[in-house]
């Protein structure tokens, strides 16, 4: 008997150092914003939701206000495989790694809420996920977004004369530029966190951002004036470090994707629904100062030449036809 006790012990201890009782996996995520914010909002649901789908222990450790940086940090990240293991980004901060993947999100892609949603619930994207996996080694586990991004600045711009030189920050990628001077504007590339700053010095005269970033960060007390020039619904996906991703279980990983997908829909349906609600409470406030762009017509015949150029130049012809063929 004592033999057999033995032998059971001796059994039970080398099954404890093949499979680690611990496989306490712990997720580092990052959001530039506060709770209230969609972008935190979205990453709260996904993390509940890898925790409902995932049967073994899994521990989210989200940082919140820009704690860990902005996105343009956030990218180099995730490529390192440093730092975090998940956000939200903007295509158009991840193009030093990917040069086709701000295809997704440039102004005037989408016509209206209804293109934009058949997109994001079609394939169609998929060749743009597959450059970001193989060029970044970053994994779109999701699309969030939804908002609608207009220009805000320190003066008001509210037609083609007043938008000609007109100083603005832009996203880092090339095609971001591009537009922004196609349509007259004197565009150039700052980071998020140093905008503010920027445009109380008097660097820039404004940018372009959606509701629920304006108001996170209060852009309004540097620049109160909005207008509506409607020029991009915002595509955010939600992404995970390749090197950290490949390191976790396959169960894990399945929890992972669906709910990524999951917690996308849910933030497109939040940040879409409280755009208008999120302009009006900084309207009604005294915040902002709203006005039409005279000739947004005119803003769309001019950038499209150089929507066509750019994706001709990634040999993606087809693709973007495909895009506003949905
Ligand atoms: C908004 O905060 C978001 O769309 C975010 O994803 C972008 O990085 C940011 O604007 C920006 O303009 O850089």
């Amino acid at each position: 008997l004592k033999q057999i006790a033995k032998v059971t012990l001796i059994g039970a201890a080398f099954a404890a150092l093949a499979t680690p009782a611990s496989a306490d996996t712990t997720l580092r995520g990052a959001s530039m914003f506060d709770e209230q914010h969609a972008f935190t909002k979205t990453l709260m649901k996904f993390d509940e939701l890898v925790t409902q789908y995932y049967n073994g222990d899994v521990t989210f450790d989200l940082r919140l206000n820009g704690e860990l940086g902005v996105e343009k940090d956030y990218v180099t990240f995730l490529n390192q495989g440093v730092a975090i293991d998940y956000t939200i980004l903007a295509p158009s901060n991840m193009a030093r790694f990917a040069p086709s993947i701000p295809l997704m999100d440039m102004p005037f892609l989408f016509r209206d809420l209804d293109h934009w949603n058949a997109v994001l619930s079609s394939n169609v994207l998929a060749p743009l996920e597959k450059e970001l996996s193989e060029k970044a080694d970053i994994v779109i586990v999701g699309y969030a977004g939804g908002g609608t991004r207009n220009l805000i600045s320190s003066e008001k711009i509210a037609n083609m004369d007043e938008l000609a030189g007109h100083k603005m920050r832009v996203m880092g990628a090339p095609i971001q530029a591009q537009i922004f001077n196609a349509i007259g504007a004197a565009p150039s590339a700052i980071a998020y966190n140093e905008v503010y700053n920027a445009i109380q010095t008097g660097v820039v005269d404004g940018l372009e951002n959606e509701a629920a970033s304006i108001q996170n960060l209060k852009f309004y007390e540097v620049a109160p004036y909005l207008t509506k020039t409607a020029h991009s619904i915002t595509v955010r996906p939600i992404v995970f470090s390749g090197k950290s991703y490949r390191k976790l279980p396959k169960d894990l990983q399945a929890a992972i994707m669906k709910a990524g997908k999951e917690a996308g829909a849910f933030g497109r349906e939040l940040e879409s629904r409280e755009d208008a609600i999120k302009l009006k409470q900084m309207a009604d406030a005294g915040q902002i100062k709203v006005s039409e762009f005279a000739n947004r017509e005119k803003l769309l015949e001019m950038v499209k030449p150089v929507q066509d150029k750019y994706a001709a130049s990634l040999n993606a012809t087809d693709l973007l036809t495909a895009i506003r063929n949905k």
